[in-house]
């Protein structure tokens, strides 16, 4: 049986990301605040943002970028990152986001994956931008450093330089459905980091699918989850724009700056990870703050323990909602969450399917699809999902799209989850190989390649370690060359040297061989 959801249908217009968050604005709302930095304080209207993006928009046009190209952004939560985000979308170019944390190798490897034509930073991530895009075969012409004019920088076009050129927004036309809007980069279900195809109606829907979180014009929403990963793209940047709720910009993770944002702004609508979940519940620091104004709290991007999710609660007093919502870059990213209304649901679970999504439920060994029981709750299994927010494919990789999107839409999640009778998901494991250590995504695969390239390391095998604060951290089974010897310290230092920090090896155990199915597939269960 195909599980439904139980909201009501919502109505997804076949328009561009920026006609959908823009197009109707009240003259109203055009003097309120859209974005606040929340280090300067510095604010911009709704009025100001949209000129903003109108010129970045001309100054792209101008240089000859639109429709079929694609641009890079490599920057941290700063308005200007919104700016330019939405500026470039405008224009009809295809974004691809990357990682602040990124290393130059990891760079250089999206930038001639995704074919980026030009890449976009800022003058603290300059080192590794500037690399990464030489790698790539970029040009000095073809990086811009949105802070830039001075120091290392000042060779480079900044954002001042592209907005000195007030020239109108370019009328371009392409269709929303087929358009792609960005290229985020995940591995999915196995492998490497792929650049996955959503388009302007993925990005769309799912706006519109997530208007029941319960985010409103009254709102104020810190935005330290990063605008480069999914949620961060749609959940914070987008959702709140569109709902015309106010956003508070954080580069970096900080608990003080964090709690002094929320007091200071009057914080009411909390977009967190799990260990932001943690911190809130259990660390010392949220005594001295003022944060009465927080009306809600919603976690993703990893489980939230029913207990930890209590410990909220218990920490910010009964009148807060505790929330979750579920979802994969590969759905822009959300198909579940519990509707802010909806107290009746337990914030262990990740809810109901957001309006328009359909589900099914298989049993991963025998491919036998499970029923949503008449009361109780099913058997567990692998979710699948189907609707409009689903990606239309991993770029330039038939194969991993094959294997992920069966022919009848439905596209595998490699989580397993159950349902119950009233159609409450809850995520009880991981089938895929993924480790998301505080939400980000590590895939196997790539440390396990790395680990190949050292000449001492005959074979190596990765999973996630469950830890406390984490989540999980990559776990390294390591088996030795012949004759070779090697440290915990040496291996985890390989690694380490070529990877962004989140994706550090954090325990080595040195094994006699990797144990594989008859096939050559690591089993991961017998390492775990
Ligand atoms: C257990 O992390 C994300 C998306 C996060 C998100 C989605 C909807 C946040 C808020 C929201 O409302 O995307 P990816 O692609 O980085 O990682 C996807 C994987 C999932 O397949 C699952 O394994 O991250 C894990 N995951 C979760 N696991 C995501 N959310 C949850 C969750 N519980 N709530």
């Amino acid at each position: 049986m195909v599980v439904r959801s139980p909201l009501p249908d919502v109505k997804i217009p076949s328009v561009s990301v920026y006609e959908y968050l823009f197009g109707d604005i009240a003259s109203d709302d055009l003097d309120r605040v859209a974005v606040v930095d929340g280090v300067s304080g510095v604010e911009t209207t709704f009025r100001s943002l949209l000129a903003q993006i109108d010129a970045v928009a001309g100054a792209m046009a101008a240089r000859g970028f639109g429709v079929g190209d694609v641009v890079a952004l490599h920057a941290p939560n700063v308005p200007a990152y919104v700016t330019v985000f939405h500026g470039l979308l405008r224009a009809g170019v295809t974004v691809t986001t990357v990682n602040g944390l990124a290393t130059a190798p990891e760079i250089t490897k999206q930038l001639a994956d995704s074919g980026a034509r030009l890449m976009i930073t800022v003058s603290a991530l300059l080192a590794a931008g500037e690399s990464g895009a030489r790698g790539a075969g970029l040009t000095d012409d073809q990086l811009v450093v949105l802070d830039g004019g001075s120091g290392a920088a000042e060779a480079y076009t900044s954002l001042a330089d592209l907005l000195a050129e007030p020239r109108p927004a370019p009328d371009v036309s392409f269709d929303p459905a087929t358009h792609l809007a960005v290229l985020p980069y995940s591995s999915g279900t196995t492998g490497r980091p792929k650049g996955v195809m959503l388009t302007h109606t993925n990005l769309v829907a799912n706006v519109a699918q997530s208007l029941a979180i319960g985010v409103g014009p009254d709102d104020v929403v810190p935005c330290v989850l990063p605008f480069f990963h999914i949620y961060g793209m749609t959940v914070l940047l987008n959702l709140a724009l569109r709902t015309r709720a106010k956003l508070v910009t954080l580069p970096r993770f900080d608990l003080a700056q964090y709690l002094g944002v929320i007091q200071e702004h009057r914080a009411t609508f909390l977009f967190v990870a799990p260990p932001i979940a943690l911190a809130l519940a259990k660390h010392p620091l949220v005594d001295s703050y003022d944060v009465s104004s927080v009306r809600a709290v919603l976690s993703g991007a990893a489980p939230l323990d029913e207990k930890l999710a209590q410990a909220v609660l218990d920490r910010l007093g009964d009148s807060v909602r505790v929330l979750q919502g579920y979802g994969m870059t590969e759905m822009s990213p959300v198909s579940h969450c519990i509707p802010f209304d909806r107290a009746d649901i337990s914030p262990g679970t990740v809810g109901l399917l957001v309006a328009g999504m359909e589900a099914k439920i298989v049993d991963p060994a025998t491919g036998a699809q499970i029923e949503q029981p008449g009361e109780g709750v099913s058997a567990p299994g692998e979710l699948l999902c189907r609707g409009p927010n689903v990606m239309v494919g991993y770029l330039g990789n038939p194969e991993a799209t094959a294997d992920t999107l069966e022919p009848d839409g439905f596209m595998h999640t490699g989580d397993i989850v159950t349902v119950d009778a009233d159609g409450v998901f809850r995520v009880v494991d991981r089938l895929k190989e993924l480790i998301k250590y505080k939400g980000y995504q590590v895939p196997p695969a790539e440390l396990e390649a790395l680990l190949l390239s050292h000449p001492k390391i005959a074979d190596a095998a990765v999973i996630g370690l469950p830890d406390d604060e984490a989540g999980e951290i990559p776990k390294a089974f390591v088996v030795t060359a012949r004759g070779e010897s090697l440290s915990e310290a040496e291996v985890i230092a390989y690694v380490a040297e070529q990877v962004a920090p989140y994706k550090k090896v954090r325990s080595v155990e040195f094994i006699e061989a990797v144990p594989k199915s008859a096939s050559g597939k690591v089993l991961r269960k017998d390492l775990k």
